[in-house]
């Protein structure tokens, strides 16, 4: 009987995952011009092997039940590697802890297969007790870095169990497979969505920072940072610049932070970042871009108003609503851009566009006015300019 219930369950769930693995996605459209989601997630917990979650022992487990449960798989990190579309993602336990694991694919849309194992990522002297939000950089020096949160017990806060302390966790590698931890970032508060810039700034390592008063808080952090690093190999943050600001009543009043690193472009360096406010239904995180000068990657040249991509329909729902998040993008040689985005801390989707169109939709979507009257202002011109071509 239990050999029955096992055999049936085994084959049932190894053919919904196989369905998954070869399941192609299509993209919507006609969309708003500016990217093409996806039909489906590229990632979700039931993309992880059949036999990370279940033991496939008949006699260690009859009744063929979960004894590794998965929550979610989201915020990845992402880089073209060895001709295909590498993401290395958050992968959530049912217990909490998050860790890293590679998924790739060939088409960069579809078929994300995970390697056999999860990354064994190397502690350092103070173990993390969660990692997660990995930001890949092949950096002009040769390796490529994975900067991470790590997020430890608060310790002078021993009575307060959610009190925790978030800093940046830096790692690199070549191939994927070993890792080489380096010391974390060192600097005066707390640290998260810290990215490496991919190129030398004035012979130093750059890095976007997100200084933090507490581990939710943004707090005094007035945005995106700016710091010039002498060595990966003992970073420290000495001086740090905020160079994109929260401001009231716009997408970032709360918090922002740097997604993946800026993509290189003839006319500035292109950025993604999420920006969040607060409302009645909690935190609201959605998706902007913004650029920055060629010759000065902390100088902002273009910010368009408002969000570039915020949650729709099921990217509403999932364990922490209302969340789009975004640490890994992709641009191949001819110009076509992978977004890598996470709906909710749940799962992984995928919107495609071009550096074209996201350079065209930064320069010429209007910024924000701050006013009701000044966005009103932009409508009315731009009904005005449309009038002799209205059907
Ligand atoms: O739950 C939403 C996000 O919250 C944090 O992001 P930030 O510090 O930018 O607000 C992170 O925990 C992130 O992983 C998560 O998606």
């Amino acid at each position: 009987m239990t050999e029955t219930l096992f055999q049936d369950r085994f084959r049932a769930v190894c053919e919904e995952h196989d369905r998954l693995l070869v399941r192609k996605n299509t993209s919507l459209l006609p969309g708003n011009g500016i990217y093409e989601r996806y039909e489906y997630p590229v990632l979700t917990r039931l993309h992880t092997p059949v036999e990370w979650r279940y033991d496939l022992s008949p006699e260690r487990n009859p009744y063929f039940m979960e004894r590794f449960g998965i929550n979610g798989t989201f915020n990845a990190g992402a880089i073209r590697h060895d001709g295909k579309y590498l993401l290395v993602v958050r992968v959530e336990g049912n217990d909490r802890k998050s860790f890293f694991a590679v998924a790739e694919s060939s088409s960069g849309v579809d078929r994300f297969r995970f390697r056999d194992y999860p990354v064994r990522m190397p502690e350092t002297e103070e173990p993390d007790t969660n990692v997660y939000d990995m930001r890949l950089t092949a950096h002009e020096d040769g390796w490529i870095y994975g900067i991470f949160c790590t997020e430890r017990k608060d310790l002078s806060a021993p009575r307060d169990l959610s009190a925790a302390v978030a800093a940046a966790g830096i790692a690199r590698t070549r191939d994927f497979e070993t890792w080489e931890r380096l010391p974390d970032l060192k600097c005066s508060g707390q640290q998260r969505n810290v990215v490496l810039h991919p190129e030398f700034v004035e012979g130093k390592y750059a890095l976007y920072t997100r200084p933090q008063d507490g581990f939710i808080d943004a707090g005094s952090g007035g945005g995106i940072g700016w710091a010039l690093v002498d060595d990966m190999t003992r970073a420290e943050v000495r001086d740090e610049r905020i160079i994109n600001m929260r401001r009231y009543h716009t997408i970032k009043e709360c918090k922002n932070g740097e997604g993946p690193h800026p993509i290189k472009t003839p006319r500035g360096w292109l950025h993604m970042a999420h920006g969040v406010r607060m409302c009645a239904a909690g935190l609201r995180y959605v998706l902007y871009l913004y650029v920055t000068a060629l010759d000065d990657p902390s100088r902002v040249v273009a910010e368009p108003a408002g969000h570039f991509m915020a949650p729709v329909g099921g990217e509403r729902t999932g364990d922490v609503p209302n969340v789009l998040f975004c640490n890994g993008w992709i641009a191949d040689p001819d110009g076509t851009v992978y977004i890598y985005y996470a709906s909710c801390d749940t799962r992984l989707h995928v919107a495609v566009s071009s550096v074209d169109r996201l350079l065209d939709y930064c320069f010429n979507t209007a910024p924000d006015g701050y006013r009701s009257a000044a966005s009103v202002g932009v409508l009315c011109d731009l009904i005005d300019r449309n009038k002799p071509f209205i059907r």
